[in-house]
This record gives C-alpha cells, structure tokens and sequence, in this order.
C-alpha cells in the first residue's frame, strides 16, 4: 500500500551546507527530522546543538532544532517518510565529469530502511540523468519493491530531484523564500515532493521531469559564470587599453537592457566554478561557449599574478634603493567572495598563496573573517589592516564591507592591484 499524506518523518543524508540548514527548517515547521551523515564528529557536534560549518543563522536554528526534539543526527539511517539526498557531487580532476560516488553510496545506505509509499528526493547538483541512475542503484538494493522507472505511478517508491538554490550566507532565508523546482518521475513522485516542500517553502514549487530539473541547475550556475566570464574579459581587455572596466560596465548598464556582472580575481565556491563542467562533460561538442567561460575564469587568477609582478617590477624601477627581497606584498581578502569566511575554492587564497611562494620578500594578508590559527594553517602571515597600509605593494582581492569603508590615504594608487574595484 503506498502512501500518499504529508510526511511526518523525513531523514537528510549528508550534513553539509546544504543539508543541515535543511534539515533544520525542516524541524522548525514540525518536522520529525533525523539527519544522517559518515563522519562521527559531525554527528556528535549536531547532537550537542552545535555546528561544523559557518553559515549566518545556522547555530540558532540547529540549536532550536535539537533543543525542541525534533532534529537529532546518527550515522545510521532509520526508516522515514522521505529521504533527502544532500551530498558532494564533485568533479574528476581529469576529464571534468562528476563524480556520483556519494550519491550512489548514499542510495545503497538508505535502500535496506525504504517502505511503500517512500519519497526519495535527490538535492545534490548533478549531471542530467542522474536521478535515472539513483533509481536503478536503488531498485537493485530492493529487488522487492517496486520503482517509478519500472511501474510508473504505481510504483512502491516515489523518486523526485528537487536542487538546492540557495546562497552561501543567506541560506537558510533563500531555503524559504526561494521558489523550489520539482522533478518527479511520475506526476505522483511530483506531488509527493511538492507536498513535502510545502511545508516550508513559500516560493512557488513548480513542477517538471527530473532532467528538466537538473538541467535547470545547472543552467543557472552556467549562465551567471558565463556573465562572471564577460565581465572578467572585459576586465582584461580595459586594462590593454588602458581603462577602468568598472566605469565602463557602470555606463554600459545604463543601457535597459544590459546588465554586465562584476569582474574579479576569478570564479570561487564550490558550485558556479563546478556546474558548467558537467554539462560541458555531457555535451563536449556543443558546450563552446560554457566551456570558454569556465576557462576564461580560471585563467583570472594567473593573469592577477602576472599582474602584481609586474607591479612590483615598475616599484622596483622607481625605487633603486629597495630589492625584491625588502619590499612587502599586502593581499587583502581571501574568502571566495565577501563578507564570509569560506575559503574553498577561493580564488583570492590561491592568489595570495602563490605570491607567499614566488616572492622573495615579505607577504602578509588581511582577512577579518578567519583568525591567525586558519592563515597559519594556510601558510599565510594574517596582520591588521593598518600594518598592511605599511606595505609597498597593496592586492585588493575580496570586496569584503570593511574594505570599502577603510581609508586607503597611505596607499600608493600606483601600486595597488585592485581586482574588485573598491580601491580605484
Ligand atoms: N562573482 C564575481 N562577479 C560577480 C558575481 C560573483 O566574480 O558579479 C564571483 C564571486 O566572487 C564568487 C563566485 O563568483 O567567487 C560565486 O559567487 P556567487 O555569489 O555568484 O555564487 P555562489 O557560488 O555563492 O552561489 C551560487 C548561486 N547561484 C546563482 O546565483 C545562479 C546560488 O543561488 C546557488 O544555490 C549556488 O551557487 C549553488 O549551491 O549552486
């Protein structure tokens, strides 16, 4: 017998930045919620209302979460109403595709727990066709149940894709707010997850196929590196041409109907600088111009070093007396964008870490959103802003707010490297 009212009980597997929030949401709307997750230390810190990863409002929801007795965590998974899936899908270093690993070792953690009437909701952005695949790995767990791939909307087991959407640093606002994209595999898997989402979401839950769904992810992180992408050629271009680009896009926005992104360092985070892989490893022939964007980003950051070399060669010209070897490099910023302490993927730590290499002289970095344990582990010296004024060459790499509001007057314009464009 399948089911098909509200669940009362769902289980979150994998505790990261997308399914913790989740699963704390989830439990402030009532929710019984167990979260499942490998790894012993998350689950002990969840337990003890406490959180492994920085994410604005988190601590108090998951605190909330597991003071009501609604949200507990284990790294066994226990029979629910629903599953939802939230764990890596990266990519393979040497041809780009994603890696399901996860997702398949997930599928088979849950497979011996499923009942009739289950919902399994895929989360994790992926390659289209994986939700496909989801459901082949589970239907070969549970050779005793029945599957929408196999019996349609009769089948024991509803299975939907449903990606996440949210922004680092607004998560758990965007987690509510933000309209929510159903795939189902049958229109019945479709109206189970949207009932499931309803009950916290209060965007609009709009309805399609799981591969519609999951190219629809990845097509939203692929059009904004693309437009990253534009605006960081536009930047190369100006600077031949002896422009300020931030001027230039500022008029050129001005147009009705143009809206240029914002040039920078490069592409960081885990997702923008991912997604548009799998879709060029699933299209390679037709994938040109998502391909040269993701290209054109990741070159940014060696064209930035190029750059702070070339600033310290012309420092070093209009200062005889110095060497490379007493000259100072100041970074500024090395999250993966502002006002967050996340340093994965960060175009600015790559940065500053090959600066910290290659020059001869002293680097130091100003972050003030990680602390002198997390530079050191980086290998990086962390000073205050106003010992960094004291440098001779000054790399702006993250438009972090405290940035924008210091005062620069002891710095030297002509030997600042501003790649946001706070400082020029
Ligand atoms: N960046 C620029 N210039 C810009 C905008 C961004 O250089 O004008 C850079 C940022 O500095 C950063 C990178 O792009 O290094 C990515 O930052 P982001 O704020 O654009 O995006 P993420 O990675 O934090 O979150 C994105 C979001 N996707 C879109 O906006 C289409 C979010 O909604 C997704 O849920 C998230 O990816 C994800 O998890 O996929």
């Amino acid at each position: 017998m399948t089911k098909t009212r509200m669940n009362q009980k769902i289980s979150v597997i994998g505790l990261g930045y997308i399914g913790l929030p989740t699963a704390a949401v989830f439990a402030s709307h009532d929710v019984q919620v167990l979260g499942v997750d490998v790894n012993a230390d998350t689950v002990e810190t969840i337990n003890q209302g406490r959180i492994h990863i920085a994410e604005h409002g988190l601590d108090q929801a998951v605190a909330l979460a597991v003071s009501s007795g609604k949200f507990r965590a284990s790294q066994t998974p226990e029979p629910a109403d629903a599953f939802l899936i939230a764990v890596p899908t990266p990519f393979q270093p040497d041809d780009h595709s994603a890696d399901l690993k996860y997702v398949k070792a997930a599928a088979q953690n849950i497979a011996p727990v499923l009942a009739p009437g289950n919902l399994i909701v895929l989360e994790s952005t992926s390659p289209v066709g994986t939700t496909e695949r989801m459901a082949e790995w589970l239907a070969e767990a549970r050779p005793d149940l029945s599957f929408p791939q196999h019996n349609g909307v009769q089948s024991d087991i509803r299975i939907a894709y449903c990606p996440e959407r949210v922004l680092p640093g607004k998560i758990i606002a965007e987690l509510v707010s933000n309209d929510r994209l159903i795939g189902g595999m049958t229109p019945l898997c479709a109206q189970q997850a949207v009932q499931l989402y309803e009950t916290f979401v209060k965007g609009a839950c709009i309805v399609t196929d799981t591969r519609t769904a999951e190219m629809a992810k990845l097509t939203e992180n692929s059009f904004r590196d693309v437009n990253i992408a534009f605006a960081n050629e536009l930047s190369v271009i100006c600077d031949k041409l002896g422009m300020n680009v931030w001027e230039l896009i500022g008029l050129a926005n001005r147009h009705p109907r143009v809206n240029i992104l914002q040039p920078g360092p490069g592409v960081g985070g885990h997702c923008i600088a991912v997604d548009p892989w799998f879709i060029v490893s699933s299209a390679p022939e037709q994938a040109r111009l998502i391909r040269t964007a993701r290209e054109v980003n990741d070159d940014k950051p060696r064209w930035v070093l190029d750059k702070i070399k070339s600033t310290l060669g012309a420092f070093l010209v209009a200062n005889p007396d110095k060497t490379a070897a007493n000259a100072t490099i100041a970074c500024y910023g090395l999250a993966f964008k502002p006002d967050i302490d996340d340093l994965r993927e960060s175009p600015a730590l790559e940065i500053a870490q090959a600066v910290a290499a290659w020059h001869a002289g002293q680097v130091v970095v100003v972050e003030p959103n990680i602390d002198q344990a997390t530079a050191k582990d980086k290998a990086l010296t962390l000073v205050s802003f106003d010992r960094a004024q004291q440098a001779d060459i000054h790399v702006l790499l993250v438009d972090h707010s405290d940035f924008k509001t210091a005062n620069t007057d002891r710095m030297s314009s002509d030997y600042v490297v501003d790649t946001r464009g706070i400082w020029l």
